[in-house]
């Protein structure tokens, strides 16, 4: 049985709460419907976080709707207090004008602005909010709305009890106006966020109800949680960017590579285009044999290649074979080995220092003692540029150095050491 857009985006879990699900499945199943997704400006890359909703417009785009993705360049002037327990601070107009341009940048990768029938298009609504004069505001806007009506919001209940600015709780009409102002330009029907988003986005209907009596649609994703419980998206603490000069593909990929048992299947129906047949039979071999991790290794080659591209995937995964795979290190260029040995420790080497391997060990802290390195070279744990040496005279020479820059070191089967010159 196949199943109809709307069927596919629940099937895969996409789907937590819709304004009306089936007026919604109605129509996207009748027209070619226009949607939206909004991304403020916070910093100067998209993280993550962001990737099942940017996701998400391609696959509207994909069954043949069309998307426009929104930079809040007006309301990351103001901040969403959305379920954030603090009050943010506010940015420049400098500030935000240049992370609108570089989220504007990022999210042009993911949809098609050249599709036939259905380009995609990018807005700011800087272009109307910018221009919006407080008592047209007050006027047009505020007075749809109760001030009971829009305290009693989950996103914002917690802080009307512990303090919330009059510039943060008026975000919600700001996000309401926009939805309302491309129903009315631009025919978008329909609302797309997360399940954090769900108070603005009905903000939006509901001014869109009042002032035309016609119907606008909201649909919210669940929030992306880990089975465990652990915080989504971050590795030791750390975001994972999009951006690559912020997080490296190699990091990247090995982020997805990482991702535990209990969420590997539920990430491929989230984060790829593999259909959940294929997602199905992928799910079958992995239980079959969960240690070759095939779930993460696809999940980690698509996602990678959907953010970065083949060449950067193809490249993560050859860095990656050599950290821990006993791929062979003199495959790697020095802009790979960087890249990929950014967090092992390092030594540099000064000038005319003793190159005997024994001395080398121990200088370099890879060995604690003469007697311990002694012990490792002869025992043949000691590897340099993924070459076993067992000799106690080595001495190292340029030969072991790749592009004059580096020489890595291996203690055991994982412990990787990199020296640099
Ligand atoms: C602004 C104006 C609109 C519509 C939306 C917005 C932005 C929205 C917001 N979204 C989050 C963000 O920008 O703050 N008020 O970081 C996140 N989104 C999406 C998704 C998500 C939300 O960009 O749940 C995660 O990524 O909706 O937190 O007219």
């Amino acid at each position: 049985m196949s199943l109809d857009f709307f069927e596919e985006l629940k099937a895969r879990g996409l789907i937590y709460q819709t304004t009306d699900d089936v007026e919604l499945e109605k129509k996207l199943n009748e027209e070619n419907i226009k949607l939206y997704i909004g991304f403020d400006p916070t910093a100067d890359s998209l993280h993550i976080g962001s990737l099942v909703p940017i996701l998400m417009l391609r696959r509207f785009q994909l069954a043949g709707h069309t998307p426009v993705a929104l930079v809040g360049g007006g309301t990351g002037l103001i901040g969403d207090p959305s379920f954030k327990d603090q009050e943010r601070s506010l940015n420049t107009v400098d500030t935000v004008q240049q992370w609108s341009d570089s989220i504007k940048n990022q999210l042009s990768r993911f949809i098609d602005f050249n599709a036939e029938k259905n380009p995609a298009a990018l807005v700011n609504n800087y272009d109307w909010l910018g221009k919006l004069s407080l008592i047209d505001f007050l006027r047009d806007v505020g007075k749809n709305f109760t001030i009971n009506y829009m305290m009693s919001k989950e996103s914002v209940k917690r802080r009307v009890e512990t303090g919330i600015s009059y510039t943060e709780f008026a975000y919600q009409l700001l996000q309401g106006y926009d939805f309302y102002k491309l129903f009315e330009d631009h025919d978008i029907i329909l609302q797309v966020g997360g399940s954090d988003q769900w108070g603005n986005i009905t903000a939006g209907t509901e001014l869109i109800r009042r002032e035309t009596g016609k119907q606008g649609f909201g649909l919210t994703m669940p929030l992306i949680t880990t089975a465990d419980g652990k915080k989504f998206g971050k590795s030791e603490g750390n975001a994972i960017w999009l951006d690559a000069e912020k997080t490296s593909p190699y990091e990247f990929y090995q982020f997805w590579l990482n991702v535990g048992d209990n969420d590997a299947v539920q990430f491929l129906k989230y984060f790829t285009f593999l259909s959940l047949d294929e997602i199905a039979e992928i799910e079958k071999e992995f239980n079959e044999n969960t240690g070759q991790r095939l779930a993460q290794k696809t999940l980690a080659k698509e996602v990678t290649t959907i953010v970065h591209g083949e060449e950067a995937f193809l490249r993560a995964e050859k860095i990656s074979s050599v950290l821990f795979g006993g791929g062979d290190v003199k495959e790697l260029s020095a802009a790979e080995i960087a890249e990929g040995f950014k967090d092992v420790p390092s030594y540099q080497v000064s000038e005319g220092e003793n190159f005997n391997i024994v001395e080398f060990l121990v200088a370099s802290k890879i060995d604690s003692s003469k007697r311990q390195a002694r012990e490792d070279v002869s025992n043949g744990a000691i590897y340099i540029n993924g070459k076993r040496v067992q000799d106690l005279a080595y001495e190292l020479s340029d030969s072991d150095k790749i592009e004059g820059k580096f020489t890595v070191i291996r203690r055991g089967k994982k412990k990787n050491f990199l020296i640099k010159y």
